[in-house]
């Protein structure tokens, strides 16, 4: 019996990465004064590599292999990264990223009808609580579980498996809610069945082993009895 939902943040919950995050790096790279600058087009490259201290690297490695770090790699990953979060919350606080359409809704019904909630993000836990405390409430979820507290992160299933740990819950009691192909192969490779919605970076990707995927959660009238006795196997 379906007991809890599990709901990935950024591109799920609300359109965060292209006028949210992408902003925020690139105004990170500005203070520090790297003439370093992520176009939308070039983001949604960069976003086939999750979380941002790896991200950083990742297009460092790719576009600037010679860029040397003033100091180690993880301290200066660390810095850069601890200033765009800075960035990240001042933009929430500045112009809030709206829930995308049907969230709000489904994420109430599932609550009135006592299913448990959590939040399984690649996003580093104050980005995931901020976006929570402006358009939900962080203590609905029993768990977010976010960043670094794995160290392997989505497509890795490890923070899924996190959730399911510290929930006590098995993976056929849970439905997760996902944006993008590598968080779906995170929540297969615990064996939970997922939902995409998708969005303008990955509407293209591969998502086969979804059990159902559109546009948005707005168009569809089909919540909670419908999760709970509906999914195909
Ligand atoms: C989210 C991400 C994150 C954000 C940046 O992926 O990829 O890296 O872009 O977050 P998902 P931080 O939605 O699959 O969890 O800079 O806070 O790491
Ligand atoms: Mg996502």
């Amino acid at each position: 019996k379906l007991q809890a939902l599990i709901f990935d943040v950024d591109g799920t919950l609300a359109d965060t990465e292209r006028d949210g995050h992408r902003i925020a790096f690139n105004q990170a790279f500005a203070e520090q004064g790297f003439d370093w600058h992520w176009s939308e087009s070039l983001y949604g490259e960069l976003l086939t590599v999750a979380g941002g201290k790896e991200r950083i690297q990742y297009y460092l490695k790719q576009h600037h292999p010679n860029f040397q770090p003033p100091s180690q790699w993880s301290e200066f990953l660390a810095n850069l990264h601890k200033l765009k979060t800075k960035y990240y919350q001042e933009l929430l606080k500045a112009a809030a990223i709206p829930l995308r359409p049907g969230v709000k809704r489904l994420i109430k019904e599932a609550k009135e009808q006592g299913l448990r909630l959590a939040i399984a993000t690649t996003s580093a836990l104050p980005n995931a609580t901020a976006l929570l405390e402006q358009t939900l409430n962080p203590d609905w979820f029993e768990i977010i579980a976010a960043g670094d507290i794995v160290p392997a992160k989505k497509p890795a299933p490890d923070i899924y498996n996190y959730v399911l740990e510290k929930m006590g819950l098995t993976a056929n009691e849970c439905l997760v809610f996902e944006d993008s192909n590598h968080g779906l192969q995170a929540a297969f490779g615990a064996d939970l069945k997922t939902i995409i919605t998708v969005n303008d970076y990955t509407k293209n990707q591969d998502f086969s082993p979804a059990c159902l995927v559109v546009n948005h959660l707005g168009e569809l009238d089909l919540p909670c009895e419908f999760l709970a006795g509906n999914i195909p196997d």
